[in-house]
């Protein structure tokens, strides 16, 4: 009987709370809101534009949506409220009001709401700027959060933000840490001060202004939070970086320790361009404000332009992330479980994204840090027609357009020792682990669409996890972590070559009297190795 009733009046309260979902789309907002997820200014004149949202606004009422009206008059639903009540001993049972109230201070527009709800993409109603561009909008004195991710890291930093500013001003933050580490209490272990060592060399930061991260599960939030200045901070970095999960991590750490509640947090969203304009975040009781800014991209777009569309939710983080125990991290475990031995003569490709010429007499092991479709072709040209007349057998191993094939660019990496990392803009990492090669005979060559950025990097794996010590009790005694190398470089760009060189060719040039190889020969270890034909990249 008891459990009849209970279910009957469970019922009733359900369906007496749905009609309020579909309140949200008639309820008012003030004129001049803003779409508390993107930032952008909201209208309901024209569907077309952005900004638009069904809701009507106080002094501007142009359009109520043809809703049923399920709602059952209130008296029925607070005598139902108060059966229930009474069944379950007087413990708090919520009435449908305050989500009325909560979905009225948070009006969204139809794009972020399509975005969120239904997964729709489209592309001219998402907003991305250049590092200027971005740069320019925000005070020269002003507080810096530059927000980085892990995934394509360094790629994301960029000393354009230091131009004209104090240093002492940038705070640079590394998220998403949780690609790299699977616990919490490694986040900011000595592991972690390689990402500062290497922002210092790479892009002038304060190794003292770094810290890492994980916004999705708060790992090192709390520290984050208490390590940030007071006053206006500005969060910015590349679209997808992770800025507004971020914002929204601190507003509900600062809620928690200060029991102060914030209206509403930013939209967080696998789009790249999701926020649209500056968001302030006020957090009262510690005289802070947290600013959330437009994402910034590559001129032309970088590999948006190229991405079919369905594939670009994947692109901001990673399904099987490459993470270890550090404790137990070997670099060989890692390759047991993926490598895939490959012998060169082929071309090698993940999502189309790039095309991996390794030398003839090469085998390869790889260890892939981003999304997409492994596959190879016996040729650069046989790939570029495949993808061009991709039938139905293989369209499945894009993840980009024909445009990407059409605009292939030859680049070669520089002569390296053991293993290495490939990180792509955007799109995530690639270890690369070449066997068998006594001798250099040809390079590696990588072909990439106009546009890609690539840099070439020590395995970052080498540097975070503490290194395995020697068994041996007499061998000497080494740090736990390995330390960036003063005297060497462990990135280096690529180089773009003409498509009709010969590879003897392109050897001679590279290593004209031959003292790059030499040095390759006669290295026993990639420590030892000076890595002599590397030169840093630009950021
Ligand atoms: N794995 C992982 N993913 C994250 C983390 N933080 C953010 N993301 C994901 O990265 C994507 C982009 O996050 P946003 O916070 O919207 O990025 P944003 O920098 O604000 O992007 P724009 O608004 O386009 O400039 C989303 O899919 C997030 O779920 C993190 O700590 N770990
Ligand atoms: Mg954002």
């Amino acid at each position: 009987m008891w459990h009849l009733l209970f279910h009957c009046a469970r019922k009733q309260v359900v369906r007496s709370v749905q009609p309020m979902v579909a309140f949200r789309l008639v309820s008012s907002v003030p004129l001049k809101a803003k779409c508390t997820s993107c930032g952008y200014k909201l209208q309901n004149s024209d569907p077309g534009k952005p900004g638009y949202t069904k809701y009507s606004f106080e002094e501007n009422v142009r359009e109520k949506p043809q809703i049923r009206n399920h709602s059952i008059p209130q008296e029925k639903e607070q005598a139902i409220l108060e059966e229930f009540r009474s069944m379950m001993g007087n413990l708090p049972v919520k009435s449908s009001e305050p989500s009325a109230n909560k979905a009225d201070k948070s009006p969204m527009c139809l794009r972020c709401y399509d975005a969120v709800h239904h997964n729709v993409y489209n592309p001219e109603e998402h907003v991305t700027i250049s590092v200027e561009d971005a740069m320019s909008e925000i005070p020269s004195n002003a507080k810096i959060v530059h927000v980085i991710s892990a995934l394509d890291f360094p790629l994301g930093a960029t000393s354009k933000v230091l131009q004209n500013r104090d240093p002492s001003k940038i705070y640079y933050v590394i998220t998403k840490m949780d690609l790299f580490f699977n616990r919490d209490h490694y986040i900011n272990s000595e592991g972690t001060q390689y990402f500062a060592q290497v922002l210092q060399r790479l892009v002038g930061a304060d190794p003292s202004k770094v810290r890492c991260v994980t916004a999705r599960n708060r790992w090192g939030v709390r520290d984050l939070y208490s390590w940030l200045p007071q006053g206006n901070l500005y969060f910015i970095g590349e679209t997808n970086s992770g800025k507004s999960r971020l914002i929204e991590s601190l507003c509900r750490y600062h809620e928690y320790v200060k029991r102060e509640e914030i209206q509403s947090t930013p939209g967080v969203s696998n789009w790249p361009g999701f926020t649209r304009d500056f968001m302030k975040y006020i957090l009262h009781k510690r005289d802070t404000t947290l600013i959330d800014t437009v994402g910034f991209a590559p001129p032309q777009e970088g590999i948006f332009k190229y991405m079919l569309s369905e594939h670009i939710p994947a692109l901001p983080t990673l399904k099987k992330p490459p993470t270890q125990e550090p404790k137990d991290h070997r670099l060989q475990s890692l390759s047991v479980k993926t490598a895939k031995y490959y012998s060169g003569d082929r071309v090698f490709s993940i999502g189309g994204y790039f095309y991996l010429r390794p030398p003839s007499d090469c085998a390869l092991r790889i260890f892939p840090g981003m999304s997409g479709k492994q596959f190879n072709q016996h040729s650069i040209e046989k790939a570029i027609h495949t993808s061009l007349n991709r039938d139905r057998a293989v369209a499945s191993n894009f993840s980009v357009n024909k445009l990407a094939v059409q605009h292939l660019e030859r680049h070669v990496i520089p002569i390296f020792y053991g293993a290495v990392d490939l990180v792509f803009r955007d799109i995530g990492f690639l270890t690369i682990a070449p066997t068998g090669i006594p001798k250099i005979r040809e390079l590696f060559e990588l072909w990439i669409p106009k546009g890609i950025d690539v840099i070439v990097r020590e395995p970052i794996f080498k540097y975070i996890y503490p290194r395995t010590m020697p068994k041996d009790p007499n061998a000497p005694r080494l740090s736990k972590y390995r330390k960036v190398p003063e005297d060497k470089l462990i990135y280096t760009k690529i180089f773009p070559v003409d498509e009709h060189r010969t590879r003897a060719e392109l050897l001679e040039e590279f290593d004209s009297n031959g003292s790059i190889r030499e040095h390759f020969e006669s290295a026993k270890s990639q420590d030892s190795y000076r890595n002599p034909g590397w030169v840093q990249p630009e950021l």
